[in-house]
């Protein structure tokens, strides 16, 4: 059975501007959809940390490493407990739809080495989707092996699996309709629906696409993934049946082609 990843940004499921608000109507039609989408593939789901993660990361500026340990080693407990708070909030609404779904802690099967997975213990996955269950993991602190902490974003998970097991598509869910030629909230953007990954450079003159930063780790990871034949889209998971509509290849996103 075909697989496909999906990751789910955090800020399509949270409000970024409000710590901790959780967009229940948006995980709820995610999980009406994976049930149609799971009669027919086999699925990991991998999450961001919206509002959950990312204001405590940033407040004890744990990306940085281990260097006031005193102080972030709280914060490595805290941005832990915030990210266990949201995936089960996810998880609640997915076992409410009947879906088989089961968490894979980020810290328990990942270290890293210089802000890179470095070992990444994927047994537990193999097995879980080899039963038809669908392993659910997402961005947090992990132990890094020279910097002492340091946190892998969801987008390094997603793209790691999807490598690893082959998957035939690995989808970014996002609260845009895919990437743009600029900042998407300006007004003469355009949606890119194929990005030609051969022609498209993502750093040092970035004259011909202007996207912002948040969409960069994205977007190298995306073309990572292509480079490996995965099938990789971009598109809006906030609005109602457009993960269906990817997974048929219809309606608005974006999808990578290497040329
Ligand atoms: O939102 C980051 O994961 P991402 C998770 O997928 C934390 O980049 C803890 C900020």
């Amino acid at each position: 059975m075909n697989l496909i990843v999906l990751k789910i940004g955090g800020s399509a499921i949270s409000n970024k501007n409000i710590p901790f608000s959780f967009r229940k109507d948006v995980v709820e039609h995610i999980a009406k959809e994976l049930t149609e989408i799971h009669k027919e593939y086999n699925i990991i789901l991998v999450h961001g940390g919206g509002s959950y993660g990312h204001p405590i990361a940033k407040a004890y500026d744990l990306s940085k490493g281990l260097y006031a340990p005193k102080k972030q080693l709280l914060g490595f407990s805290r941005t832990r407990y915030y990210m266990s708070k949201l995936n089960l909030l996810i998880i609640e609404e997915f076992i409410k739809y009947n879906l088989p779904v089961i968490t894979i802690q980020t810290s328990s099967v990942i270290t890293a080495k210089q802000g890179k997975i470095y070992n990444f213990y994927i047994e537990p996955i193999i097995k879980l989707l080899s039963l038809r269950m669908i392993p659910v993991m997402y961005g947090d602190v992990v132990i890094d092996e020279k910097k002492g902490i340091t946190i892998i974003s969801g987008d390094d998970i997603s793209t790691y699996l999807a490598i690893k097991l082959k998957a035939d598509k690995l989808l970014f869910g996002l609260d845009v309709d895919g990437i743009y030629s600029k900042d998407p909230s300006l007004e003469d953007s355009e949606l890119i629906e194929i990005l030609d990954i051969s022609s498209f450079t993502i750093k040092g003159t970035m004259t011909k696409y202007d996207v912002t930063g948040g969409i960069f780790h994205k977007i190298e990871k995306a073309i990572e993934a292509t480079k490996h034949g995965i099938n990789v889209y971009f598109f809006n998971i906030t609005k109602q049946g457009r993960l269906l509509d990817v997974i048929n290849e219809k309606g608005t996103f974006t999808k990578l082609i290497t040329g």
